[in-house]
This record gives C-alpha cells, sequence and structure tokens, in this order.
C-alpha cells in the first residue's frame, strides 16, 4: 500500500462515507473525529487498512426500523418512527439507550451508535454498541399516553432484542418511567423475566447507582483528569447544562465534593445561581423534572435568581464545564467564551456536545478536555454492571457498584493518558480515548474473520 499523508487519508475516508450517506451530517461529525484522531495510527500500523476495519466500523451490522402508531387519549391516532440500530458486536451483545425526542433520526442514531462502539470498549465490559428510539415526543404526554406508545413501541422491538443479543437503556427521554412500560411489554409478549434493558427498578431487577452513574463518572473523570495538575474539584465553579439524568446527578456529585454548581438548564433556558445550587435546590431540581415535569424557570421564580431565556449557559464564569444536555450544545463562539472566562476542564457527560470547531477550541487552548466516549462511560459501564448483576441473580450494594464504577472511569482515563500523551506531556483524550477503544473492537473484528 503507498504511504498516505494522514490528512489525505482522513479526506478520502471522509469522502467515502459522505458518499454513501450526504445527509447525515451529525454521523459525519462523529466519523471525521474519530478518522482524524486515528489516522496516524492506523497509517503506522496497515493491517488495520488491509482489512478495511474502519470501513467495517461504519456501516451499521443491521439497521431497523419501524412503525410505531399509537391512540392518544383523546382517541386520536398517531404514527411515529422506530428505530434500533446494532452496529457492532465484536466484543459483545449491542448495547446502548434509546432516544425518545422530535430530533430522531436515522443520523443521529448512527452518530451515537458509532459512539457507543468505542465507549464501551473503553469500559473493558463484554458490550457492543448499538442505539435506537423514535422521534416520538414524551413532552406535554400524560403517563398513559406514554405507556401505550412504549408497549407499541416494543410491540415491535421485542423480537431483535435479548439479553445475549441486543440490550438497550435510556437516554433523552427515556428515563424509570419509560423502561419500565417496556419491560412490562417485553415480559408480556415473551413470558420470560430476563435482563433485556437496563435502567430497570430497583425491584425488579435494577442495579443501584444506575441512575446516578452517567453523572458520577462524568464527576470521577474530571477528578482524574484534575489530579494530573494537582488539583480537585473542591472550591471549583461549575457549569452544568441540561437538568435530565445526567446533569442532575453531575450537579450532585460535585456539590458532595466541595465543588459549586452555578447552572442548569433545559431546552427553553438556563438558571444562574451565583451562589450555588445545593443538597436542597438540587432535590427541588429532581421533584420538577422527574415529577412535576416542569420547567427549569421555575427554579429561577422559586429561588429569585437569574433566569437566561433562550441561552445556553456557556457564557457564565465558570473553572470547569459540564455539558450534560444534548449534541452541539457547545459551538466555537461559546468555547472560546468559556476559557476566556478561565474555565480550563471540559467534562462531557452529553454525547458529543461540542461540535467540531470548539472541540479543536478546547484541544489548542490545551485544556483538560474528556470527551463523551470516555468521560459520560459510566451509565453504560455501570449497565454492564446490572448485566452482570442479573446474570448471576443476586444484587450488589451501592457500595460495591459505586466503587466498580469508580475503578472504571479511573482505568478509562488511564488509557487515554496511554493512548493519548504527547511528547510534551499534555493528553489529548480524543485521541487517546478513540485509539484505545478502537484498538480492542478492531483486534476482535481481526479475530473473527470477515464480519
Ligand atoms: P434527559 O432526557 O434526562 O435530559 C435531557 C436534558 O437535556 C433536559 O434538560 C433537556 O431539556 C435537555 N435537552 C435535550 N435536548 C435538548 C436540545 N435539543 N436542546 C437543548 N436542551 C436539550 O436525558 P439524559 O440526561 O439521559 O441525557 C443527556 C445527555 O447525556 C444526552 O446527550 C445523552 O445522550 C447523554 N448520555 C446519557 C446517558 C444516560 O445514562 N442517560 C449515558 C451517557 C450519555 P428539555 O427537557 O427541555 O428537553
Ligand atoms: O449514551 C449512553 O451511553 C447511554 N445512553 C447509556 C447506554 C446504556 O446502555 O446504558
Amino acid at each position: 500500500m503507498k504511504t498516505k499523508s494522514s490528512k489525505s487519508f482522513v479526506d478520502d475516508f471522509m469522502n467515502y462515507v459522505k458518499s454513501k450517506d450526504p445527509m447525515q451530517f451529525e454521523f459525519h461529525q462523529a466519523v471525521k473525529e474519530v478518522v482524524e484522531t486515528l489516522a496516524g495510527y492506523l497509517l503506522a500500523n496497515p493491517r488495520y487498512l488491509h482489512a478495511r476495519i474502519l470501513e467495517r466500523m461504519v456501516e451499521p451490522e443491521r439497521m431497523i426500523q419501524f412503525r410505531v402508531p399509537w391512540a392518544d387519549d383523546r382517541g386520536n391516532i398517531h404514527i411515529n418512527r422506530g428505530y434500533r440500530i446494532e452496529m457492532n458486536s465484536a466484543i459483545g451483545p449491542y448495547k446502548g439507550g434509546l432516544r425518545f425526542h422530535p430530533t430522531v433520526n436515522q443520523s443521529i442514531l448512527k452518530f451515537l451508535a458509532f459512539e457507543q462502539v468505542l465507549k464501551n470498549s473503553l469500559t473493558s465490559l463484554p458490550m457492543g454498541g448499538g442505539k435506537g428510539g423514535s422521534d416520538f415526543d414524551p413532552k406535554g404526554k400524560t403517563d398513559n399516553e406514554v405507556m401505550r406508545f412504549c408497549q407499541s413501541f416494543m410491540s415491535e422491538l421485542f423480537r431483535h432484542i435479548g439479553q445475549y443479543t441486543d440490550v438497550p437503556a435510556g437516554d433523552i427521554g427515556v428515563g424509570g418511567r419509560e423502561i419500565g412500560f417496556l419491560f412490562g411489554q417485553y415480559k408480556r409478549l415473551r413470558n420470560e423475566f430476563t435482563g433485556i434493558l437496563t435502567g430497570k427498578g430497583i425491584e425488579w431487577g435494577g442495579s443501584l447507582i444506575r441512575p446516578e452513574a452517567t453523572g458520577y463518572g462524568a464527576v470521577y473523570f474530571a477528578e482524574e483528569m484534575l489530579k494530573t495538575r494537582n488539583d480537585s474539584i473542591k472550591g471549583k465553579v461549575v457549569a452544568i447544562s441540561g437538568s435530565g439524568n445526567v446533569a442532575q446527578f453531575a450537579a450532585e456529585k460535585v456539590i458532595e465534593l466541595g465543588g459549586r454548581v452555578v447552572t442548569l438548564s433545559d431546552s427553553s433556558g438556563s438558571i444562574y445561581d451565583p451562589g450555588g445550587i445545593d443538597t436542597e435546590k438540587l432535590a427541588f431540581v429532581k421533584e420538577l423534572k422527574n415529577i412535576h415535569r416542569g420547567r427549569i424557570k421555575e427554579y429561577a421564580e422559586k429561588y429569585n435568581v437569574q433566569y437566561l431565556g433562550k441561552q445556553r449557559p456557556w457564557s457564565i464564569k465558570c473553572d470547569a464545564a459540564l455539558p450534560c444536555a444534548t449534541e452541539n450544545e457547545i459551538n466555537g463562539e461559546e468555547a472560546r467564551m468559556l476559557t476566556k472566562n478561565g474555565c480550563f476542564v471540559v467534562a462531557e457527560g452529553a454525547n458529543m456536545p461540542s461540535n467540531y470547531d470548539a472541540e479543536h477550541h478546547f484541544l489548542d487552548s490545551k485544556i483538560l478536555y474528556g470527551p463523551g466516549k470516555a468521560a459520560n462511560a459510566g451509565g453504560v459501564a455501570v449497565s454492564g454492571l446490572e448485566m452482570t448483576q442479573n446474570s448471576m441473580r443476586l444484587a450488589w450494594s451501592r457500595e460495591e457498584v459505586d466503587s466498580k464504577l469508580h475503578s472504571i472511569m479511573v482505568n478509562i482515563h488511564k488509557m487515554c493518558v496511554q493512548f493519548g500523551q504527547d511528547t510534551n506531556g499534555y493528553t489529548n483524550y480524543v485521541k487517546g480515548a478513540n485509539i484505545a477503544g478502537f484498538v480492542k473492537v478492531a483486534n476482535s473484528m481481526m479475530a473473527q474473520g470477515l464480519v
């Protein structure tokens, strides 16, 4: 094979990916990041090129798309689209969340599934990668409507999943309530009580710490990055976006470790509480979001703090930023604002929250930048631990699961340093995570023949 430069390798590969699916912009973005950081490694290890491993990895093993008809409380009929992308099963059954959000389409799910493959590999647990969901919008729906939707969704999905095949979980718009309805329908159709979903309730096969795991894990990862500079979260001013599952428990862990959380947000705007969100205020947020399903603006009204309507929280001065809402929620300009205001740690609770410019700005600024597939891997890691407990038919204590989660995050950090540290001592965690995640999957694919 003739020698290519990294740049032309990336260009050729991206042209190949784009020619197949020209409109899948989020998928292109996720693949480009990986290919850019892997190019040097691949050119130095041509066996992966000969085997065309990367070309295989960007092609889902299987994609399922299906009709999800359901009736609202007034009897009106709605039709949504359901999906499951079974991306890669080289190291274990497909594993990854389900997202219910109006923006869900093939591009979003393929980007998430592609990230998931490398993320799951980083956890060191035997999980392949997948992602699914629907363009159904749970906002404003009654519990009964959500239940009927979930039952209809599972009435097709059940034939594609299984404890040894594909094990979905939650993501945006899919939390404990939805997992319950989905599990109930699966059990009814199959007449089988097995661990086919994670994020289940504690009384029926769930794991302690799974709800906390993504947020806690992101903060453990931030702590590990800070340790490399003899620093810690204690005393740091932290801006968090989102106010859902990941944001709530990231905030909880920051508070516990002595940091000051000054922002939260939802898709309507952000709140700025300069004094810091304490445990009591966080309990209000959890009730507001998980039970009343209200808007974050109500926090500003209750505690008389500033509400930044239609704005993201990145204009607020902070030491650390934890984006925990959604993809591309930090653009280049916002990234520059963050670092200009002194932010030097970014740990991504969300998947791909920094756009291409933002990510490159963080790396060029040599701040501590932990990309989603490393920093938010705690959620799927504890899902893996939930699968283990289900297989063993026993349940571990809170302390046991938390300590395993902590070790997994420390280990992911270590692997990122191993593969991502440059000769000047700066760790490019993006490069580290991508190479470390890739190697295990690629070697497994090579060992399994042309699959
Ligand atoms: P939730 O549905 O619990 O919360 C999502 C939060 O993000 C809400 O505050 C929501 O606001 C906000 N949000 C969603 N979409 C948008 C948007 N387009 N623009 C602005 N704000 C938005 O989801 P999670 O907390 O579970 O997920 C958050 C992120 O973390 C996602 O990127 C997800 O992929 C990632 N993640 C989740 C894991 C998990 O275990 N749950 C594991 C690893 C990563 P609103 O209510 O107004 O929509
Ligand atoms: O993006 C993710 O890692 C998740 N939404 C969690 C997946 C899982 O299977 O727990």
